[in-house]
């Protein structure tokens, strides 16, 4: 059976160099750091699906509550056949919970992950027979252009997993404004944004105790060995996740072991004891703080939905 799934091929898949030349760059710096977006190969996605499973990991089970109980709202201010665009769409599974109470005339699932993208954009054709469905490959922290033929009547952005969260408050803004730039005016933004809250329960979340978080982090240390000339151990680094509670944000990284030489593509880099490569920033945001940066970036907050404990919010904010 073909199922139809417009194809939109944007060729903004990074390449192989730029992981090499980003890891060579990172490695340089006074503190060794790696793009969090080097998480995402196969396994790593694979991991990351595991770990919105794990009874710490409170975000994705909470977002999913409030848009299940949020849809006949959200699709009250979205109005019905608009065009639906998520951005890392992944499994496209958070979009089902939509889909029923909007009823969009299509959507577009835009993922860096070709082949994850293609298989979950063909289920969810499947699974929706009445909608549009067309999926782009793309790297969405990059500059994006909207793939031609994607019919934009009404789009709605859609953001969720408090992805936001894994740039920088500068940056967070930066993106925000250059997505602006693509949608006309009156358009929307569906963005789930993780809140601030007590520390115990934020690092729990970064240390599950069945150590998913920690393979996760760890794979990437695989993944250089499998893609890079490397043969840095992963056996000689160690998980590590903390509240950087002045920088508001979860902070990732990887500790070496011992004093130890890594290779990589010909360069030698010497790490101390102790020292870290940091992998990751998940930034936590209060509700108005995160409209105020909403605000910079020219978009107004036009509803916010919460769960009863304040752990996570979703946004909806028009492009102003
Ligand atoms: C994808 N992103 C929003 C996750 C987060 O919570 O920052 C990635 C993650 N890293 C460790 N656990 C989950």
């Amino acid at each position: 059976m073909t199922l139809a799934v417009q194809f939109h091929d944007l060729h903004t898949t990074p390449a192989k160099t730029s992981l090499r030349d980003e890891i060579l760059m990172g490695f340089s710096a006074d503190q060794k750091f790696a793009s969090p977006k080097f998480f995402y190969d196969q396994r790593g996605s694979e991991l990351f699906d595991r770990i919105c499973a794990q009874p710490e990991y409170y975000p994705t089970r909470t977002e999913e509550l409030i848009l299940a109980n949020a849809a006949g709202e959200i699709a009250d201010i979205a109005g019905i056949e608009a065009t639906l665009i998520e951005l890392g769409s992944g499994a496209s599974r958070k979009v089902r919970l939509l889909l029923e109470a909007m009823r969009p005339s299509s959507y577009l699932g835009i993922d860096i992950s070709r082949d994850f993208l293609l298989e979950s954009t063909r289920r969810l054709a499947a699974d929706y027979p009445w909608l549009e469905v067309h999926a782009a490959c793309a790297d969405f922290s990059c500059n994006m252009v909207l793939p031609e033929g994607l019919g934009c009547e009404r789009p709605v952005g859609f953001f969720p997993g408090s992805s936001i969260g894994n740039f920088d408050p500068q940056a967070a803004e930066d993106f925000l404004r250059g997505l602006r730039s693509l949608l006309p005016i009156g358009s929307g933004l569906l963005i789930g944004v993780d809140l601030l809250k007590d520390k115990a329960t934020l690092e729990a979340a970064y240390n599950d105790a069945a150590g998913v978080t920690a393979a996760f982090n760890l794979n990437l240390l695989d993944r250089l060995r499998a893609e890079l000339n490397t043969a840095i151990d992963p056996g000689h680094f160690a998980h590590r996740a903390f509240f950087n509670e002045a920088q508001s944000r979860i902070e990732m990284h990887l500790v070496s072991q011992l004093p130890q030489f890594v290779a990589i593509e010909g360069e030698r880099f010497h790490f101390l004891e102790g020292e870290t490569i940091h992998t990751e920033n998940s930034y936590k945001y209060t509700v108005e703080g995160f409209q105020a940066l909403a605000d910079r970036a020219g978009f107004e907050a036009i509803s916010c939905w919460t769960d009863t404990q304040g752990l996570f919010s979703v946004h909806y904010l028009g492009r102003a």
